[in-house]
């Protein structure tokens, strides 16, 4: 198996807005590498990368793919993501063992909102890259005007180092701004530039020239002075800036038609940087440290991703920052302080295994079947433990409450459930125990509805997502008082229990209190307990409309006893009554959740999302600008934003992101509280 020196690897990751043609170009480079014999399509469902059932239905990608292939003597692990923001778990997974990105934009409709996105969880991320124009072939395919877009949006280090020969039908081929030369076709032959393009030719070519002389100090000299820099100048000079992050450069082409692949295998190769030149952050138990990646050094590998297929079983991905690992052997799990046995390597190119003996620094596999180690995690050596620091997902904002069709599916849920979780980082499954619901939460509605078919399909769980119930609950607005005597006298042994309760509201968030202030022994010491049981017992569905009281405390202060009739259950039942009784009396009103909610939208927005939140009954606490955008935040009842996701998203085509944490119940306003309550009977009825 062939291991490649650490300057002869490009760990790359596509990035874009969904369908601007990452799946499309990803094929036609491993075709163009002759890593795959056959081209597929996405629309056919034939690709490498959307391998997934569930992506060839969708025609979307909805996980990462690993895309190996060589070029030249690089190997080139390209990484095809989701442009779907539902899926932006695998994009960070992504870009995290990545030392480059690709930021993919159609010729057509120029800088969508997820390019956007892309671009600044690239800069965010320091993340050195390039931008591809695709689909040049296209009916109204514009270079420039989308050019024009990407510098407006992206900034000034945007700089063609290419320009397209042709567009729409006439689409051929790419002049190269610095070699100043063209190449047409998917071989990329070599052409002489058309003379009508040659003016445009010398002013790009000036600027890219300009713009490279000017990061470094030896060529801007010759540049001032006047003297013509060499090809190599400029190619080492354009690199150093591409990945220093100071130029982005901008290249064109055709994923369908295969024009422009050749020169952009090219430019993977010659511009954008090697696992040598990406540190990686190590959390230390003082400091935050890095560690420089080495062929040498001690094993230290960071696991980005984890599948879990039933019939393919688990595959763990990792990505080798220093050392290496070999088939067969043990590694340390740094943060479970444990042994992992490693079988089989491979590496994986979308669902196909190819097994390797050992995978080295800078390089990516796939290992399967290990017991302990999980998304996150590094693998590393006993002696030399390091810890990589993991990938920071996002947190779930959008919950649906999943119902197993039948008892069957109800028996095999939570496992199917923990699987999903596991694949999936941003996916989180808990228990409401008010609505005894069980609660999926992620980033949007798509990604919850994949899930679902994932369940079904692969282990076989049928299940309804519906949104959740509000967890509601019920408490007094008056003190009261109630008696309550159970007595019975059926045929010989008799049945009594007799108490007097007092019911007091307390302040938001108490909860429930009971006290015993029974004195002179009117109910005896060892039947209190069957009290508090029986007012426990009936606290769980209240008068209203059958919620959880709460904010109460519950004093039971007299009552008598039968010395042969009473018992433990007599007591439970007289407690339970009572404080039923006690309950209506005391002017019942349902409590809401309230949560904190911070939504981050482009200024231009501001106006529609404060009119919204209005509607939604939210008290606006502040509101502040950062770079553009504004960040609001408000406290909004539960059940106005259970579908926020979705209303954020159409409300702002997407450029709107928001979290929210629960704060606290308070009262239902009447008139809602009369709607909950009538619905709440008619479900009953
Ligand atoms: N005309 C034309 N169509 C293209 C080109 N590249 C991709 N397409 C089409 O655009 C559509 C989307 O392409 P994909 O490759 O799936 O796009 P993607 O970026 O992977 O989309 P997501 O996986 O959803 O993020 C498909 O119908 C492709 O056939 C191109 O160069 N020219
Ligand atoms: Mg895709």
């Amino acid at each position: 198996m062939e291991q490649y020196e650490l300057d002869k690897i490009r760990n790359l990751v596509l990035l874009s807005h969904s369908g601007a043609g990452k799946t499309s170009l990803s094929e036609v480079i491993l075709f163009t590498s002759g890593a795959i014999a056959r081209l597929g399509k996405v629309d056919d469902g034939t690709t490498t990368s959307d391998y997934d059932p569930d992506e060839i239905k969708r025609k979307i990608s909805l996980g990462l793919a690993l895309l190996p292939c060589q070029w030249r003597e690089t190997k080139i692990n390209l990484i095809d993501t989701p442009g779907y923001s539902d899926f932006v778990g695998e994009v960070k997974s992504a870009m995290r063992v990545s030392e480059g990105a690709v930021i993919a934009i159609c010729a057509a409709s120029g800088v969508e909102v997820g390019s956007e996105q892309a671009w600044s969880y690239c800069e965010d991320a320091g993340l050195p890259r390039l931008v591809f124009v695709n689909k040049m072939d296209r009916e109204n395919a514009d270079f420039y005007r989308i050019f024009e877009d990407i510098q407006s949006k992206f900034g000034s280090k945007c700089l063609p180092l290419q320009l397209p020969i042709g567009a729409h039908n006439s689409f051929e081929g790419i002049i190269d701004l610095l070699t100043v030369k063209g190449y047409v076709g998917p071989t990329g032959k070599e052409v002489e530039i058309p003379s009508a393009l040659q003016s445009q030719v010398d002013s790009f070519h000036g600027k890219l020239v300009e713009a490279v002389a000017g990061v470094d100090e030896k060529l801007i000299e010759k540049y001032l002075n006047d003297e013509e820099l060499g090809l190599e100048e400029l190619e080492t000079g354009l690199r150093q800036a591409v990945v220093a992050g100071k130029i982005v450069p901008v290249l064109v082409g055709s994923a369908i038609q295969n024009i422009g692949v050749v020169p952009l295998l090219d430019a993977f190769c010659n511009y954008l940087p090697s696992p040598k030149e990406r540190e990686v952050v190590i959390i230390g138990d003082s400091a935050e440290q890095k560690i420089a990646p080495s062929q040498d050094g001690p094993l230290a590998a960071l696991v980005f991703k984890t599948s879990a297929d039933p019939y393919v079983g688990k595959l763990t991905y990792f990505r080798v920052y220093s050392g290496s690992i070999n088939s067969n052997s043990q590694v340390w799990n740094a943060g479970r302080k444990e042994m992992e046995r490693i079988g089989q390597l491979f590496v994986m190119r979308g669902k196909t295994q190819e097994p390797v003996s050992q995978v080295g620094a800078g390089d990516i596999g796939v290992v399967a079947k290990l017991s302990l180690t999980s998304t996150g995690d590094t693998l590393c050596s006993r002696d030399k433990p390091v810890k990589i620091a993991p990938v920071l997902f996002p947190e779930p904002v959008f919950s649906g409450a999943v119902h197993p069709k039948t008892k069957a599916d109800l028996d095999k849920l939570g496992l199917a459930l923990s699987r999903l979780s596991e694949e999936d980082p941003t996916l989180r499954v808990r228990r409401e125990v008010d609505t005894n619901e069980t609660i999926l939460s992620g980033i949007g509605e798509t990604q919850l509805e994949v899930a679902v078919e994932k369940m079904s399909r692969k282990f076989g769980v049928g299940v309804n997502l519906e949104t959740p119930k509000v967890p509601y609950k019920e408490t007094i607005t008056v003190s009261a008082k109630a008696e309550y005597k159970h007595k019975k006298q059926t045929g010989g042994h008799g049945q009594y229990g007799h108490v007097l309760l007092e019911l007091v509201p307390l302040p938001r968030g108490s909860g429930r209190e009971f006290v015993s202030k029974v004195v002179g022994g009117t109910i005896p010491r060892n039947y209190i307990p069957a009290v508090e049981k029986g007012v426990n017992e009936a606290a769980q569905g209240g008068m209203l409309a059958g919620y959880p009281v709460t904010d109460l405390r519950v004093k039971v202060y007299d009552g008598s006893f039968h010395p042969v009739d009473s018992s433990d259950i007599c007591f439970k039942i007289a407690g339970a009554q009572a404080l039923k009784k006690g309950l209506s009396q005391g002017q019942p009103v349902l409590l809401e959740p309230i949560v904190n909610i911070k939504v981050t939208v482009p200024e231009s927005f501001t106006g529609d999302i404060m009119g919204d939140l209005n509607n939604k009954r939210a008290r606006v606490s502040g509101m502040s600008p950062e770079g553009g955008m504004n960040v609001i935040e408000a406290q909004v009842p539960l059940a106005e934003v259970l579908r926020y996701a979705i209303d954020l998203k159409s409300m702002t085509q997407g450029r709107g992101s928001y979290t929210f944490e629960s704060s606290r119940y308070e009262e239902v306003p009447t008139h809602i509280m009369q709607k909950i309550v009538a619905e709440q009977q008619a479900e009953k009825a």
